[in-house]
Parts: structure tokens; sequence; C-alpha cells
């Protein structure tokens, strides 16, 4: 169950759009799908909320599934790459290809 505190963040971080890149290697799991769902949605911008913010459930299956920007790093940036994805037709959640 997500917190009502996260709502809050979530629509903060659609007012502060921005995207970010970098490169490392692709593994065994669809960047961006936090909740291992086989979706990229909002629900896994508000998963990594939860997880970021609240101590929630580390992204699945690998924790990486949440970098979204792919550098490595899991922040909240990962949530604005993901926001700005679906609702401003922002760059897939991958890392570039060499
Ligand atoms: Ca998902
Ligand atoms: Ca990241």
């Amino acid at each position: 169950m997500v917190s009502r505190r996260i709502i809050p963040i979530v629509i903060c971080v659609c007012f502060s759009l921005s995207a970010q890149g970098a490169a490392h290697g692709e593994s065994r799991f669809l960047r961006g799908d936090a909740n291992d769902d086989g979706n990229i949605t909002l629900a896994d911008a508000i998963y990594l909320a939860h997880y970021l913010f609240e101590k929630g459930p580390v992204p699945m299956p690998d924790v990486n599934s949440g970098d979204a920007d792919c550098n490595a790093r899991v922040d909240m940036i990962d949530i604005v790459y993901l926001v700005n994805h679906l609702m401003r037709g922002g760059p897939e959640p991958r890392c570039p290809t060499l």
C-alpha cells in the first residue's frame, strides 16, 4: 500500500521534469519496471518514491531496474525520468548502446 505522503512527492516530480543519461550495461530486467510487473507505468515511479523516501521494498528483480536513467544510482532523478517518459514522451528507460 502506497502511503499518502508519496502522492505529493510524485506530483512535485511531475512539475520539475528533467532527464539525464549515462552508460552502462543492461542485464535481465526491464529498466524502469521497478515493481517487476512487466510494464513501465506511473506505479513504478510511485514504487521508487516509496523505496527512496519511506524505506519501501527494493526494486525487483534487481535494484538496477529502478535505475531508469542508467547512471548506476537509484535516486529521485529516476522518478523524474520515468514521469518524463510516461507523461511527456521522454526517452525510454534504457542504457545507450555503444
Ligand atoms: Ca512496472
Ligand atoms: Ca539513476
